[in-house]
């Protein structure tokens, strides 16, 4: 099978070498490993046919009526910040060109198609950076995306077998297979060998997996998925939190030796965010179940069936959710990072602001370890996913305690930062993280864009424009804006899909509007700064 055939005039235009000669060039890829068909030729050459047959002006046509409509539905228009209206373009146009709504078997690497760093492997960047951008303007492409990992689901499977747990742990870098990608090791500073433990211990990602498949189910309704593929994968991804949380004689389940986000510390025990996202997969695991059981009962009678799942388990996994351990102190507030992480060294980082090397280099990495310094946003990531369960103290006091001890070495940091600061209302430290944020492949911040764009910071910049300016929540099932605009921005305008229906809004900060019409789909309640509104097509909603 031919994964992709893309056909272009050729010599592009822009070329002028051989004024009125014209050709078509054809590029297709296969990589059908299942049927044994590697060769492209065929599929190439018939391809290549039809579009001489049609001419190379309908190839044209049709190539720009493609981006014209998924330029309809995925602009962001800025008014009055010319570098972040080209900011947000440059992320669109590299998120649109991503995807492949056509083909289940891929999924997004870590640099698109751009470059070759990270070979194409996929992380959690697709799932949690990418995803909110097609589920909410290309909810096929993100369909697409989700069933690669419903056809990996094997490979997450034989993964938690092989380390001793039960259910579906994904590869923390995956590929054709869903097999464990990792590399076991890499070249550290002056040639020594360093073991790299992400393959085995960073384990959040199969609390990604599952959050992203429940986000697109409430934002678009798709049960067909949901009963096809979305409820196995959280289901197995439940009953990997269930085996991997052990309950110990303080009568809490602890999650030991792992790491989080912040890659900067490894074999940690209780990270807050993977078992805050553990515990929100145990929960969401036991929503499907009884979801299934009432309202597609023979669905659940199969499922359950297949997966050999009974009362007594779902039940064990009640029992894991409320007794997992949340590193939350009551007293301060806080949620420590990970057992011990306030004890570690404290460092004041505002005098390494503005140095250009990650802060491990810096430190070395053993007292970087030993320190308070983050990598990348990790509690502060907790805060941006779940935002329905923290209220905005809790929110405030940790992302304030956070945000100074962190270094930023992963390009996925800032936008996260950046979306917290903007729900806090904080919008000018918010614009500070979007701007140095945008500026990784626009200006090449880190110098290493040669190999690649960094796919994640891009689909992060959007979300940041969508929930965190606009104000945009899926939560709870419903749709709602809270915007806070930054100083400068003088109008915010996208459309957004939602549920088999498409709206326009737009924002205006000065005069405090907020408009928005149903350009299809039936009628709905909107909520907006909390209030609910109803939407109905043909007729405008403008707010004061
Ligand atoms: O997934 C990320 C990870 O969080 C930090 N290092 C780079 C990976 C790929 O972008």
């Amino acid at each position: 099978m031919v994964a992709a055939i893309k056909s272009e005039r050729w010599p592009p235009s822009s070329w002028n070498r051989w004024p009125g000669c014209v050709g078509i060039r054809t590029v297709a890829r296969g990589d059908d490993s299942e049927a044994g068909h590697r060769d492209p030729g065929g599929a190439v050459r018939d391809a290549l046919e039809q579009a001489r047959r049609i001419g190379w002006n309908r190839v044209l046509d049709a190539h720009q009526a493609a981006w014209a409509e998924r330029w309809h539905c995925s602009d962001i228009e800025v008014e009055g910040d010319a570098a972040a209206q080209q900011a947000l373009r440059f992320a669109t146009y590299h998120l649109n060109s991503a995807a492949n709504p056509m083909d289940e078997r891929v999924s997004i690497g870590a640099r698109a198609l751009t470059g070759e760093s990270y070979l194409g492997h996929v992380f959690w960047d697709t799932e949690i950076y990418l995803l909110p951008f097609y589920i909410l303007t290309w909810p096929k492409a993100a369909r697409s995306l989700l069933m690669y990992r419903h056809r990996t689901l094997d490979g997450a499977r034989a993964k938690a077998a092989r380390l001793g747990w039960r259910g579906a742990l994904y590869a923390w870098e995956s590929a054709g297979t869903g097999d464990e990608a990792t590399p076991q090791w890499v070249h550290g500073a002056g040639g020594k060998i360093i073991e790299v433990l992400c393959g085995t211990q960073e384990q959040h990602i199969s609390a990604d997996v599952a959050y992203a498949v429940w986000q697109y189910w409430e934002a678009t309704g798709d049960d067909a998925f949901l009963l096809d593929a979305g409820a196995e994968i959280i289901l197995e991804t439940a009953r990997f939190w269930a085996s991997r949380a052990v309950a110990e004689a303080d009568g809490q389940r602890h999650i030991r030796g792992i790491i989080g986000p912040d890659e900067y510390h490894e074999t940690v025990d209780d990270n807050a965010y993977t078992n805050g996202m553990a515990r929100w997969n145990l929960r969401r695991g036991l929503d499907v179940a009884s979801l299934l059981r009432q309202q597609w009962p023979e669905r659940w009678a199969d499922l359950g069936g297949l997966l050999a799942l009974d009362d007594a388990e779902l039940a064990e996994w009640q029992v894991a959710a409320d007794t997992l351990a949340t590193g939350f102190d009551a007293k301060s507030g806080l949620f420590e990072q990970f057992a011990g992480f306030h004890g570690l060294e404290a460092i004041d980082l505002a005098p390494y602001a503005g140095r250009d090397v990650p802060l491990d280099v810096v430190f070395g990495r053993d007292r970087t370890q030993s320190a308070q310094v983050i990598k990348q946003a990790d509690v502060v990531a907790l805060l941006a996913l779940l935002p329905g369960d923290f209220d905005q103290r809790t929110t405030e006091l940790n992302f304030r305690h956070y945000e100074p001890m962190c270094g930023h070495g992963s390009t996925l940091s800032r936008v996260m930062h950046a979306l917290v600061a903007a729900r806090l209302g904080d919008t000018e430290m918010a614009l500070h993280y979007f701007q140095t944020a945008a500026a990784i492949d626009l200006a090449d911040l880190g110098g290493v864009s040669a190999g690649g764009v960094h796919v994640a910071a891009l689909g992060g910049l959007w979300q940041v424009a969508m929930f965190g300016f606009a104000g945009l929540s899926l939560h709870g099932g419903t749709l709602a804006f809270d915007p806070h605009l930054p100083v400068g921005w003088r109008s915010l305008g996208f459309r957004v899909q939602w549920r088999g229906r498409r709206l326009k809004v737009r924002i205006k900060r000065d005069d405090r509007r907020f408009d928005a019409s149903l350009e299809a789909g039936e009628p709905m309640t909107l909520f907006v700064g909390g209030a609910p509104h109803e939407l109905h097509p043909g007729h405008a909603l403008r707010l004061p």
